[in-house]
């Protein structure tokens, strides 16, 4: 179910045959391509091609799975948080993400895989989820820095996908990108309030978590396009709508100008304007990091993967007691 193939040829003798369909399912693709062009939504009832099903279940449950996991960075620092308002604050967003993951497991079985089969997927470490929740949180600002940047290039990747030819998955999105809006806002509110009325040690810790976390984000795209296997087939089905290094430019074109209000500097030296692009030039990224964060080395990789399955673990009985209890409703329903 997970397999991340594309093509639909059955291979046969190390040669690639194309897979017949019939006549019905012929008319059926031709259907489905033409609402595609016209800019249908597809729902879940309707027909669709085995490998639509599959890219979208890929996507939709591994940013699932990137909202679940995203909750552990930022719960790390719910007892340590500053004040009772920004506790309050952090309270909200890490339950709101976990809310987000909800809606897109929900959209996700609608595309007929279940809770327990995508959740095993992500335990056993078959499934991926976004690199950047595998960078630590180490100081106060790095909370901030979260919310400011991650959610930030999060709102940035997922605004399009409001957009996307599957209804039930861009449904989900509509809700979910008015809650990430808040949740940049309440990061950069808090930034500034360290930037302008904090102590020098304050606007250092700043700086010190925006120097960590800003190469990692700009990661958060996905590969450049020309080494984005999935990205051709995915914007042809309207999956995908902006490719990822156009949103990686917009995201780094609106941050220049939010860090400048910040009074921030992002850490690199050949970030500067391009009168003849519009546009800001930026410094190489290092894709061999993100790779091996992707391939689960990176910094925290294990650590959080760790906490989730105790997560589960932990959760069992909680499982089993609301399903005992929801046996117990129904038979009492049966013999009312
Ligand atoms: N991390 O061919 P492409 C959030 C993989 S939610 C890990 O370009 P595609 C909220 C990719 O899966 C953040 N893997 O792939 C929050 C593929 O591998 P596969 C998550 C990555 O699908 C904030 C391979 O590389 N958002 O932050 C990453 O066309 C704060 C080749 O890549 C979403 O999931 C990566 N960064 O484009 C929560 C949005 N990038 O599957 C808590 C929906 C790429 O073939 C706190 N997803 N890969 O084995 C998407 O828009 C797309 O899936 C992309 C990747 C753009 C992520």
């Amino acid at each position: 179910m997970y397999t991340q193939a594309m093509d639909t040829m059955a291979r046969e003798g190390g040669a690639k045959l194309e897979k017949v369909l019939s006549a019905d399912e012929q008319q059926l693709q031709q259907r489905f391509d033409a609402r595609i062009d016209a800019g249908d939504f597809i729902e879940a009832k309707d027909w669709m091609p085995d490998n639509y099903r599959k890219t979208l279940l890929r996507q939709i449950s591994q940013h699932a799975h990137s909202e679940i996991v995203g909750m552990l960075p930022e719960g790390n620092w719910i007892g340590r948080a500053p004040t009772l308002k920004r506790k309050a604050i952090l309270l909200a967003k890490v339950q709101d993400e976990g809310g987000h993951g909800l809606y897109l497991y929900a959209a996700a079985e609608t595309l007929g895989t279940s809770r327990d089969q995508m959740i095993d997927a992500l335990h056993s470490g078959k499934a991926k989820y976004s690199s950047i929740f595998n960078y630590p949180t180490l100081n106060w600002a790095d909370i901030g820095t979260i919310g400011w940047l991650v959610d930030g290039a999060a709102i940035m990747n997922q605004v399009p996908i409001c957009r996307c030819s599957y209804a039930p998955y861009a449904r989900a999105m509509i809700r979910i990108c008015r809650e990430e809006s808040f949740h940049q806002r309440q990061g950069f509110d808090s930034l500034l309030v360290m930037m302008r009325d904090g102590t020098d040690a304050q606007r250092a810790m700043v700086q010190d978590a925006v120097n960590r976390w800003w190469w990692p984000c700009l990661m958060m795209f996905g590969p450049p396009d020309d080494q984005s296997p999935n990205s051709a087939q995915g914007m042809r089905w309207g999956i995908k709508r902006v490719s990822n290094d156009t949103l990686r430019q917009k995201f780094v074109d609106a941050t220049v100008e939010q860090a400048k209000v910040l009074g921030v500097t992002l850490p690199d030296p050949d970030l500067k304007w391009n009168e003849e692009r519009g546009q800001h030039d930026f410094g190489v990224i290092d894709w061999s990091e993100f790779w091996r964060v992707v391939a689960g080395d990176g910094p925290n990789n294990r650590e959080r993967l760790g906490m989730r399955v105790k997560a589960w673990d932990d959760g069992e009985w909680v499982r089993e007691a609301a399903l005992a209890h929801a046996r117990k409703q129904q038979t009492k329903l049966e013999a009312a």
